[in-house]
Parts: C-alpha cells; sequence; structure tokens
C-alpha cells in the first residue's frame, strides 16, 4: 500500500504518479519575513490566509513553523494547527525540533502529518523522542543527515548519517522505511565559496544512494537552499532546473515556495544549460560557471510576481537584522556569500558591529532587555567565528586593545564576562586574563597585549581597596592607559574620591558593561574623562544611644547543640520558595521598561514563564542541584556589640558593627546578656553544591551568553531559596508561632559588613563536611553558597551599618 499523509478532508500519497510532492514554504516564521510579522502581530488569520494562499498555487502540503526566539513555540503551533486543520484540504508538515510542541500538535491534529524534522546532532535522543511519538501517533517523519559533527556536506557523509537514522526510526522506533522522508541536505552554488562548488553533486548523488540503498525510504528536499544568495529571478529558473534533476535521481518531495516553480519547458534553452553548468560545476571557460550564471541574470526583473520576502532582501540587509533579532539560522550560508562580496574584516566592521552597536543604543533607551542583548552578541559571536578563518591572522580590527581582570583574591567571573561579551562584541579587541589576578601580571600583561585601555572587576568590598591599590602599583610601573572600574563593591563616590587620586590617567567608574562600552567610545572620540563625585558627604558617626529593645521574649528550646548536616533536600522544595519577580526582574532583567502593562504580561507568558519552566526541568532532570546544609545551634550571651558564643569548650567572640544613624542597631542587641541567662544562636552554611559553577563556565565558553545570563540568574535564587528554606525549618524546629519572623543576616551584607565573621561560623559549623570552604579572602567555594545567623527575637529587623 501506498504511504499516505491525510488533511481530514483528503489524502494525499507521498509517492506521486507525477513526482514531486509539492510541500509548501511560506507558512515558516524563519523562512518568510511576511509570515513571522503577522505571527508577532498575533494575526494568526492572516497566518493562515499565507498558508492557504499557497494551497491555491499548487502545494499539495503545508509546511507550518511557527518557531522564533522569544515566542512560545508550542502555543502559536497549536494555534495555527487548530486554524488549518479547519481550513485547509492540505495535510499539514509540522515543522519542529521540539518533542513537546510536535505531540501538543500530533494530539490536536484529525489528520495524518508529516514531522519536520529529526536529526542526530544531539546523538538520537530526541530522534527517538520524535520517532515513537510519530509511532504512537501514526505521522511520517522528515530526518535531516546532521549528526553530532554537524550538517553532512559530502555524499558519503550524508549517506552515513542517512544509514544511523534508518536503523535508529526503523529498527530501534518500529517505523515503516516509507514513512521516512530523508533530506539529504543541499546548499548554495551561488556563494562563491569553491568548498560549494559541488554541493548539487554531492546532494543529488546523495539522493541516488539513499534511494537505492536504504529500501523504502523516500526523499526530500529543502529545494531553494540551492539558489540562496542568489537575484530573485536567477534563483527561480535554478530552483526549477535542480527540482527537475533532483526528482530524475529519485526525490520524491520538495520544500519550496509553489508558486515560484516554474516548467522547465518554459525555461529557455541557454538559461537551462547555464544552471546544469553551475548545479554540475562545468567550467567551460575562463570565468566560473557562477559567474557567468550571475551575468546573465544581471539586471533581470523577476518573472513571476511574488511578496517581497526577506529571502529577497540584500544579504547585507539580512544579516544586519539576523544581529538585531538575536537570529542564529542560516548564519554561514550568509556569511558565505557575503565573504564573496567584501573581506571579512568589513563584514565585521561594517555590518555586524554597526548592528550591535543600534542593539546598545535600543538597550541605552530601555528598548531591548538585556537578555536580547545577549542574543545579538551570540550571533555576532558566531558570526564573527565563522569569519575568522578567512581573516588574516594579524588582520586588527584598529580600534582599542582592552585587557580584562578580575581583581586579586576575589573569584567572581560573571561582570567581568558580560563587560566582555559586549565590548567584543562591539568590535573591540579584549583580553580576558581571568579572575584572581595579581596586580604585577596585570602590569605585565598590559604591555604584552598592548592595552589601550585596563579593565578591572571585583564584587568584595576587599576587592574595591585592592583596585585601589593596583592603580598605584600601575602608576609606578609606569602605565598611563585609561582604567575602568566595575563591580558591585564600588561607588561613584569611592572610585573618585580613592581611585581617581592613585593614578595619573583616567579612572573611569562603570555601572554596568555598556558603561564600558562607553567609556571605551569615549577614549576613541578622545573625550574620556576621569569619574567625579560632587554630592554631599552623609553626615559621619552620629553618635547616639540605641533604642531599646524588648527583652522579655522567651528564649526558644534548642533542638540539639552544636553542628549538624543535611544531604537530602528535594530540590523541588527549592523551587516553590524561588522568588520568581527577583529571578526574572533582577538576576535575568526582564524588566518592564517601555512596554505597556499588556505587552509586559505578554512577554512573561510567552517568554520568560516557559523559559524558566524549561530551566527548571533541565535543571532537576539532570540533577545539578545538590543541595547541602551544615546548621547547628549554640549558646551563647551578648555584651555591648559583642556576641560570646559557645561550642563545647570553645567561645567565639563576634564583634558586630553598630549602626551610625539612628535607632544605632548592632546584630547583638537582639541576643540576651549573661545575667538574663544567656540565649540561643543558630547558624546555617547552605550550598546548591559545584555543578552549576561548571556547567555556567562551560555556556560561557560556548558563547552561548544568553543562557550563560539566565542560568547563573537560576543558580543564585536558587541559592537563595535554600537560604529561605532552612532560616523556615530553623524557626520550627525553635518551636517559634507561626508568622513570627526574626532574622537572618549574611555576614559580608550591610548589617555585618565584616566577612571575617565567616571564620568562626566555619569553625562552628565545619561546613566543609558538605563539601564548603573558605578562601582567604573569605569566599565560599562552591560559589553558590551562602551563611548566616539566625537571629530569633521578634523585633529583629534587617539594618546598614
Ligand atoms: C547574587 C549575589 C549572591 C549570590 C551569588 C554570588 C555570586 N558570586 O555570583 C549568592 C546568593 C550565592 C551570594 C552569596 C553571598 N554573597 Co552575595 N551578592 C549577590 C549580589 C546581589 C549580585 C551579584 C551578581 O551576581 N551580580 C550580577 C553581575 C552581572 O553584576 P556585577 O558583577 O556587578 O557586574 C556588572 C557591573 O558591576 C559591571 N561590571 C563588573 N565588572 C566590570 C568590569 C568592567 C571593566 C566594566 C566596564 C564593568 C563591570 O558590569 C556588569 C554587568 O552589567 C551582590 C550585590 C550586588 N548588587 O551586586 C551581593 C554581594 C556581592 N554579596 C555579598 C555577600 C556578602 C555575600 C555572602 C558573603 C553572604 C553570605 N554570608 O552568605 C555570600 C558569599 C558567597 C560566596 N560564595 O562566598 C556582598 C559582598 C560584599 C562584601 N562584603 O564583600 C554583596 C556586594 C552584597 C552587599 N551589598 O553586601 N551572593
Amino acid at each position: 500500500m501506498k504511504a499516505q499523509v491525510a488533511s481530514l478532508y483528503q489524502a494525499v500519497d507521498l509517492q506521486q504518479e507525477i513526482p514531486p510532492l509539492i510541500i509548501g514554504e511560506r507558512a515558516n516564521s524563519n523562512g518568510s519575513k511576511k509570515f513571522r510579522e503577522l505571527l508577532l502581530a498575533d494575526d494568526f488569520q492572516a497566518c493562515l490566509r499565507i498558508a492557504a494562499d499557497q494551497e491555491s498555487r499548487g502545494a499539495q502540503v503545508i509546511d507550518l513553523c511557527t518557531a522564533y526566539a522569544g515566542r512560545d513555540e508550542s502555543a502559536d503551533m497549536t494555534t495555527m494547527v487548530r486554524l488549518c486543520a479547519r481550513a485547509l484540504k492540505a495535510p499539514l508538515m509540522l515543522d519542529s525540533t521540539t518533542p513537546a510542541c510536535i505531540e501538543a500538535c500530533l494530539q490536536l491534529y484529525p489528520g495524518r502529518p508529516i514531522i519536520n524534522s529529526v536529526n542526530l546532532e544531539d546523538g538520537g535522543h530526541t530522534l527517538r523522542q520524535v520517532c515513537r511519538l510519530a509511532k504512537r501517533y501514526g505521522a511520517a517523519v522528515v530526518a535531516l543527515t546532521i549528526d553530532e559533527s554537524g550538517m553532512a556536506m559530502q555524499t558519503a557523509d550524508k549517506l552515513r548519517v542517512a544509514r544511523r537514522i534508518y536503523g535508529m526510526a526503523v529498527s530501534d522506533c518500529g517505523l515503516s522505511p516509507q514513512d521516512l522522508l530523508f533530506d539529504c541536505l543541499t546548499f548554495t552554488v551561488g556563494s562563491g565559496d569553491p568548498k560549494l562548488n559541488d554541493a548539487a553533486i554531492q546532494t543529488l548523488e546523495a539522493i541516488r544512494r539513499v534511494k537505492s540503498e536504504l529500501p523504502g525510504c523516500l526523499a526530500v528536499l529543502g529545494l531553494s537552499n540551492i539558489s540562496f544568495g542568489l537575484k530573485p529571478a536567477a534563483r527561480q529558473v535554478l530552483n526549477s532546473v535542480f527540482l527537475h534533476e533532483a526528482v530524475a535521481a529519485g526525490l520524491d518531495a520538495a520544500i519550496v515556495d509553489a508558486a515560484k516553480i516554474v516548467p522547465l519547458a518554459s525555461i529557455a534553452a541557454d538559461e537551462r544549460e547555464l544552471s546544469l553548468d553551475l548545479l554540475y560545476n562545468r567550467q567551460r571557460g575562463e570565468e566560473s560557471p557562477l559567474m557567468l550564471f550571475i551575468k546573465h541574470f544581471a539586471g533581470r526583473e523577476q518573472q513571476a510576481e511574488a511578496a517581497p520576502e526577506e529571502q529577497d532582501s540584500g544579504p547585507e540587509e539580512q544579516l544586519f537584522r539576523k544581529v538585531m533579532q538575536g537570529d542564529k539560522e542560516g548564519l554561514d550560508d550568509l556569511l558565505a556569500i557575503l565573504r564573496g562580496r567584501m573581506p571579512p574584516l568589513a563584514i565585521i566592521n561594517q555590518l555586524l558591529v554597526p548592528a550591535m552597536r543600534r542593539v546598545g543604543e535600543l538597550f541605552g533607551k530601555g528598548e531591548i532587555l538585556l537578555p536580547f542583548v545577549l542574543q545579538s552578541a551570540e550571533v555576532m559571536k558566531n558570526a564573527v567565528t565563522l569569519l575568522e578563518p578567512f581573516m588574516d591572522k594579524n588582520a586588527a580590527s584598529g580600534g582599542p586593545v582592552i585587557l580584562l581582570a578580575t581583581v586579586q583574591g576575589d573569584v567572581h567571573d560573571i561582570g567581568k564576562n558580560l563587560a566582555d561579551i559586549i565590548l567584543s562584541n562591539n568590535g573591540y579587541t579584549v583580553h580576558n586574563i581571568g579572575i584572581k589576578i595579581p596586580a604585577e601580571t596585570i602590569i605585565q600583561k598590559a604591555r604584552e597585549t598592548k592595552a589601550d585601555i585596563i579593565g578591572l572587576s571585583g564584587l568584595l568590598v576587599k576587592s574595591a581597596i585592592v583596585m585601589q591599590e593596583s592603580l598605584a602599583q600601575f602608576g609606578a610601573a609606569g602605565l598611563r592607559v585609561p582604567v575602568l572600574l566595575g563591580g558591585a563593591a564600588l561607588t561613584t563616590r569611592f572610585v573618585a574620591e580613592n581611585c581617581v587620586p592613585a593614578y595619573p590617567a583616567p579612572v573611569v567608574y562603570c555601572g554596568d558593561a555598556f558603561a564600558g562600552l562607553k567609556a571605551v567610545q569615549d577614549f576613541e572620540a578622545g573625550k574620556l574623562v576621569a569619574t567625579s563625585w560632587s554630592g554631599v558627604r552623609s553626615p559621619k558617626d552620629e553618635r547616639g544611644e540605641a533604642e531599646e529593645l524588648e527583652h522579655g521574649n522567651p528564649v526558644p528550646k534548642a533542638p540539639f547543640w552544636g553542628a549538624r548536616y543535611v544531604n537530602d533536600i528535594d530540590p523541588e522544595a527549592l523551587f516553590a520558595r524561588l522568588n520568581r519577580a527577583a529571578l526574572f526582574r533582577g538576576r535575568w532583567g526582564y524588566r518592564r521598561a517601555k512596554m505597556t502593562e499588556a505587552e509586559y504580561r505578554d512577554l512573561l507568558d510567552h517568554t520568560v514563564e516557559p523559559l524558566y519552566e524549561r530551566l527548571r526541568q533541565e535543571t532537576l532532570d539532570s540533577g545539578w542541584i545538590r543541595a547541602r546544609i551544615a546548621y547547628g545551634y549554640f549558646h551563647c550571651h551578648a555584651e555591648g556589640e559583642t556576641l560570646t558564643v559557645e561550642d563545647r569548650e570553645q567561645r567565639y567572640l563576634l564583634d558586630f558593627p553598630r549602626q551610625k544613624g539612628a535607632p544605632h542597631r548592632c546584630i547583638a542587641d537582639y541576643f540576651k546578656g549573661s545575667s538574663a541567662g544567656g540565649d540561643v544562636a543558630a547558624f546555617f552554611v547552605a550550598t546548591i553544591g559545584p555543578r552549576f559553577a561548571t556547567e555556567i563556565t562551560r555556556l560561557y565558553r560556548d558563547n552561548a551568553y544568553h543562557d550563560y545570563l539566565m542560568l547563573h540568574g537560576l543558580s543564585v535564587e536558587l541559592t537563595d531559596a535554600l537560604a529561605e528554606y532552612w532560616h523556615d525549618v530553623v524557626k520550627t524546629e525553635l518551636g517559634l508561632p507561626a508568622g513570627h519572623q526574626g532574622g537572618r543576616f549574611g555576614f559580608g551584607y550591610t548589617s555585618c559588613p565584616n566577612l571575617e565573621l565567616q571564620q568562626p561560623v566555619f569553625a562552628l559549623l565545619k561546613p566543609e563536611n558538605i563539601g564548603v570552604s573558605l578562601s582567604e579572602n573569605m569566599q565560599m567555594i562552591p560559589e553558590q553558597s551562602t551563611s548566616a545567623i539566625v537571629v530569633h527575637h521578634p523585633q529583629a529587623r534587617y539594618f546598614a551599618v
């Protein structure tokens, strides 16, 4: 029996009497600008019209793709599938690689669709999932010849991948061979890239061999790639001739714009010959077949009227748009074409950098958010990586060279890395030399790299002092390049008053990475000036008596004395407590900015919440969370600002600072003195384990900037959620009434900035037992760890000293 697909209204043979089966390609958010814009405007009826229009122009199956960064693919696909199922006679091809989205569509669709597509990029995990779905719901599947090492270019590789897929889909998942359509991929012959001169030959041969060596399977092709980068009129001819050749090689189905295929008979003989020469790479004289082909079509208007689609706009404009939209799809093809038109450095300086500048401007105006900036930076980075092999190794961008480092004793990476991402993807040469870098090394590297600007980063209060001292060393060593300073512990005032005087060249405070970009641009324009501060000094040391606290509260009974360890905390408990608003707005940067309430809600519903769900699931599935606690209860008593904590024979004196302004609070005030019988203090160290740090570093190394920021943010909020959770456990164990507040004070935070107090806490709890150690700078390793003293006094509130 012939394999068929079906809509609610009709069945269609996959193998037509007169092949190929025409699959309309325009209802695709990646391939059609018009479709994408309508989708972004939520105009689903108009999207449906695009799909239906293809049917009237001869498409027998309609490819439907709604994937687009920042949208909820499943929601869009299911909406469209519902509409198409009722309105279209032609069966659907569900164009998605996300199993959940595919399943949602399969559940809805009342016919027998084709799934487009599976591949072996992840070794077959997703392929198996999708093939099983296809088997369960009775769908056909398109399989692309892509494996772990990428898209197969040569016939032998295409065949090798196809064989592997065949084994998994047919033997392992039970698909029938005739429900498997191999897309042997085609690359453009229009780029002038010598590596692609025989792209058509490789594909045609692969179709022949797949059809003869994998019995029963079918062949499909996304046809228009063959002519990518050429003028519309030339594309129409080349696509039509190629389709003819592919069908002769055994092609069963073609994904094309049905309206743009012309019958072979209506193509002039000389154009057919020129096309065949190009497809079969037949050099006839001095000039290459591509040159002859391009010359022939120069100045020719497109024959058939067609919508002004994205692919018809120039590749320069397309690249600019890809950066702006954070869209990596098809970047290699596009760059191959552009390389034929301009040198790689010009592509960077004239197209990529201006696009990133525009992104930066829009960010500055609050019109786009940080996660989207990072997506654009990823496209820029990818493009530069693809261009690098074609660039003269010594070709310099010409702009300033920047050296970035996190200062000695500080392990904080992300702030510096974000500065690196923004600067390097704006076309500057950046040497990021890592964390914990001593001043001597920075001086040496600045000389080696001939740095025009040094950027220092640091998170700790102590790092601010290290920066001040390093500047003096830089000056003494004779450095005179401007220094940019960034990181949480700095303020404009600190930089102006303490760092600027320490160094004879401009020292500039950068509140964020974009302030760094502006400083570099100011430097280029010769107008970079040192940070100044003209604020009013806050009254210092306004001494006074501390306001009295109630001390009639009973001392709760500790459940045990000394330290204990908990290793089996359910990760779900952390997600239950996670502060989503802090994660979404603070860590991830999805702020409302200039959006209306409705637009922001839409962003949350369609982008942020699904992203959170995905990460939550991935994190849970991968077992990255290893939540562990070291905690304990100890006898203590307060005297003045000192809390004496006892552990068996040992006594630890914790000196807490007192607030300068009213009410002159000090953490020790919350505890009873020895004359009142003493008190109980609880401490804990909480960690979600070392795995996140590894994964986060990997994402950064892989230039997955967006996911880097997202996973880092999630890890931070999970750590905080664990601390919140354990604070509640301690309150319960102490038998404090429900609703009792009390306080959890982190060492190093504003109520107790003194990080040295980590030492007695580590002596009391020995968190090494849960894998947490303390660095010489009082930083806890792994990074995703936090410590606190839990104060049971009912009036305990957070304050800043
Ligand atoms: C998230 C966070 C945490 C997280 C994760 C920490 C981490 N290392 O990632 C958790 C919850 C685990 C945590 C724990 C602790 N934290 Co904490 N934490 C923060 C917080 C709120 C944000 C840090 C962050 O990730 N920012 C996001 C990054 C992207 O921002 P950034 O580094 O500042 O970089 C941006 C700019 O500064 C700038 N930039 C940075 N460098 C450079 C360089 C150049 C050249 C340029 C141009 C720009 C630039 O551009 C970047 C991007 O725009 C800060 C407070 C704050 N407002 O920053 C406190 C803060 C860093 N934490 C602090 C403290 C005290 C702690 C703890 C010690 C508390 C405790 N007792 O448990 C622990 C220590 C953890 C450990 N492992 O040792 C203090 C440190 C102060 C100090 N005393 O040294 C801070 C400053 C809070 C405060 N105000 O008191 N913390």
